[in-house]
């Protein structure tokens, strides 16, 4: 092998050598560079005669060319390695299954809620909300509740700081403050016809929402739901109570073999004052009489409160525990479990 098949014999090792585009522009320096071996064969020349110069110089160029596609070779064999390098290390798993977004469901005493608002909604009933912080009026003075009564102390109720002198604000302990409220608007409202002598249009409304009572054990939480109904009109009387009520818990239990029962009992706001209990004709709660709601006719005075005559005004409440509605349907059997938030439980309902 002649000495310029040498050269380009070790320039194509020294490139294949280079794992790295700078090794390799490092390989090419030592054969092409200003002190690389092809040049060094150049300068060579000089000495030579024309002829000799001619036939050298043509010999070296081949030399050089062969070197520079060796070069040039290897540089495009590196470029693609370093794609595939690329292509592999960045690949997508395209069979891979998606991040599911987790979705949000609807608690169950917002379940029971929202079934409670469709069934009396459609008997015709409005649905009121108000305020969670009431003042000692309306909570407990327009609803004929005595200075004295024992739900008005301290033990049972959260008072807070605000309010009139003697009085202060506190969490509402049953929703009829917000019943108070609305038929309060109501016969401003209506405050014409009334005075007129005309037919008032009649009070038809359902409140639920939070309520706050100082007490906590597996059947009691010191937050708890209610829901109120409040029906007044010129003849509104205890068979409508029984037929509202019983239609409603029919609904409520998607059952018809369900039984009624009024008891009678006291609360200041209503009289008389009844326990409305149920009893189931089928299923785990067969045959038991369950207490489920307190009722009555409306007070005289709480009437009066409302704005209206109770010689001419007259009508139902009730108020009964959503929580314990929801416990019934679906056969909880402690209380805390709809407020604790673990997902075990609440992921049951969705
Ligand atoms: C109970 C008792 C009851 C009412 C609530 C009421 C509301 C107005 C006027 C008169 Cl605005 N009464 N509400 C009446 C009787 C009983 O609830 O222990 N519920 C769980």
């Amino acid at each position: 092998m002649n000495e310029l098949d040498t050269i380009v014999e070790a320039a194509r090792a020294a490139f294949g050598g280079a794992e790295t585009p700078a090794d390799l522009e490092n390989a090419k320096a030592q054969f092409l560079g200003k002190a690389g071996r092809v040049t060094g064969l150049m300068k060579g020349l000089a000495a030579l005669s024309i002829d000799e110069k001619k036939s050298r110089g043509a010999a070296i160029n081949l030399a050089k060319q062969a070197i520079e596609a060796a070069l040039v070779a290897r540089r495009d064999a590196l470029a693609q390695a370093e794609l595939q390098d690329q292509l592999r290390a960045e690949a997508l798993d395209v069979s891979l299954p998606g991040r599911r977004r987790a979705s949000g469901g609807i608690h169950p005493i917002s379940l029971s809620t929202e079934r409670i608002e469709a069934i009396f909604g459609s008997m015709g009933f409005e649905v009121a909300q108000g305020p969670e912080i009431e003042t000692d009026w309306f909570n407990f003075t327009a609803l004929n509740t005595p200075e004295d009564h024992p739900a008005r102390s301290m033990h049972d109720t959260f008072y807070i700081e605000g309010g009139a002198p003697g009085a202060p604000n506190l969490l509402r302990t049953h929703t009829s403050p917000v019943q108070i409220r609305h038929a309060v608007q109501h016969v401003k409202k209506h405050r014409h016809l009334i005075d007129a002598g005309q037919t008032m249009p009649e009070i038809r409304v359902i409140v639920p929402g939070r309520t706050y009572r100082v007490d906590s054990d597996a059947t009691h939480s010191p937050m708890f739901h209610q829901v109120e109904g409040l029906w007044v009109g010129e003849n509104i009387s205890f068979k409508d109570l029984k037929a509202v009520y019983l239609d409603f818990i029919q609904s409520f239990f998607e059952t018809r073999d369900l039984d009624i029962r009024f008891r009678p009992s006291f609360f200041p706001f209503t009289e008389p004052s009844a326990e409305i209990d149920i009893m189931f004709g089928t299923g785990p709660l067969k045959g038991r009489w369950l207490e489920v709601s307190g009722s009555g006719q409306v007070h005289p005075q709480v009437i009066r409160n409302m704005g209206l005559d109770p010689e001419r005004y007259i009508g139902f409440a009730f108020g009964s525990g959503i929580d314990r509605l929801t416990m019934l349907r679906y056969g909880v059997d402690d209380l805390r479990l709809f407020f604790d938030g673990d997902m075990r439980f609440l992921s049951q309902f969705q």
